[in-house]
């Protein structure tokens, strides 16, 4: 048993910029052997992610389109996917949004629409995912599926809000796909990240404050980087961690067990 990914295919959903924590996963996964693929999000993205894919070590890219709102797209793209490479061994789902409106002030002020953007964007894609993954049968020989979190839906995060909301909803997701696939010997986990300035939290108020307390009170007194959530990620999709789903491991300088 080791960290390597030699020989394994992982799907990395929700690269958006070389600040993007799937970003920190792909290099991670990469520098192990792993053979990547990469699913975007809308044309605006895909540049980026081209080029990106293109900087690392691989032999061939893979860069496909997949709006996780639609489900009939998630089927496409993992169709062809399927036909690309017959099977994969892993999934990383690093997508979120909410309207950037409703991530300040009340939470009282969320609207419906509002509401379920956030879950479907942030939450049931996952499901959706880890449904097409059982229905092609693309996970045939075990694998792991690794999404991110936020302790915003343990707790009360300032401005976090509805996606507060909607990662409390991938988290109890987290633990029923992790019932649901445990008999194909798939893993389902969560990381549980520290804040971190990536595209998402630009220009979101009082970030500067979250990375202060982080800071001052987090037992590490530092934040943590894309690497060490990348890091992380490496453990859980390999053979090391073939003992734990259902999980939430945090990665964030321990600052979840303070106050
Ligand atoms: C308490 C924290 C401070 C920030 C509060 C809310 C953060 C919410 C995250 C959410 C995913 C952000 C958005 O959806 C922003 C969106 O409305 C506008 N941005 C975009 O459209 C950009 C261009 C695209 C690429 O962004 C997305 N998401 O698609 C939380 C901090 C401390 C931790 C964070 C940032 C957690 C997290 O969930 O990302």
């Amino acid at each position: 048993m080791n960290l390597s990914l030699e020989g394994k295919t992982y799907v990395i959903m929700g690269v958006a910029n070389k600040r993007s924590i799937a970003w920190g996963i792909s290099q991670s996964l990469s520098k192990a052997g792993a053979k990547l693929i990469f699913t975007y999000a809308g044309e605006r993205m895909e540049k980026n992610v081209r080029q990106l894919a293109d900087s690392l070590d691989q032999e061939e890219t893979i860069v496909l389109p997949c709006d996780i709102t639609d489900d009939v797209e998630i089927e496409k793209t993992f169709q062809d996917i399927k036909d690309k490479v017959g099977h994969i061994d892993g999934l990383a789902h690093c997508i979120a949004f909410a309207n950037k409106e409703e991530l300040d002030g009340d939470y009282l002020n969320t609207t419906r629409d509002g509401f379920m953007l956030a879950h479907s964007i942030s939450s049931y894609s996952l499901t959706a995912v880890a449904k097409v993954i059982r229905e092609l049968d693309l996970m045939n020989e075990g694998g792991s599926i690794v999404t991110m979190t936020y302790l915003g839906g343990e707790r009360i995060v300032k401005n976090y809000n509805v996606m507060g909301v909607a990662k409390a909803s991938l988290d109890a997701s987290v633990q029923y796909l992790a019932n649901d696939l445990g008999k194909d010997s798939i893993r389902v986990n969560a990381i549980s990240a520290g804040p971190i300035r990536t595209l998402s939290a630009k220009g979101i108020g009082g970030f500067n404050d979250v990375l202060q307390e982080m800071e001052e009170k987090a037992p590490l007194n530092r934040l943590v980087t894309q690497e060490e959530v990348g890091d992380t990620a490496l453990f859980l999709m390999s053979d090391l961690a073939r003992g734990i789903t259902g999980e939430t491991i945090h990665v964030d300088a321990g600052y979840n067990k303070v106050g």
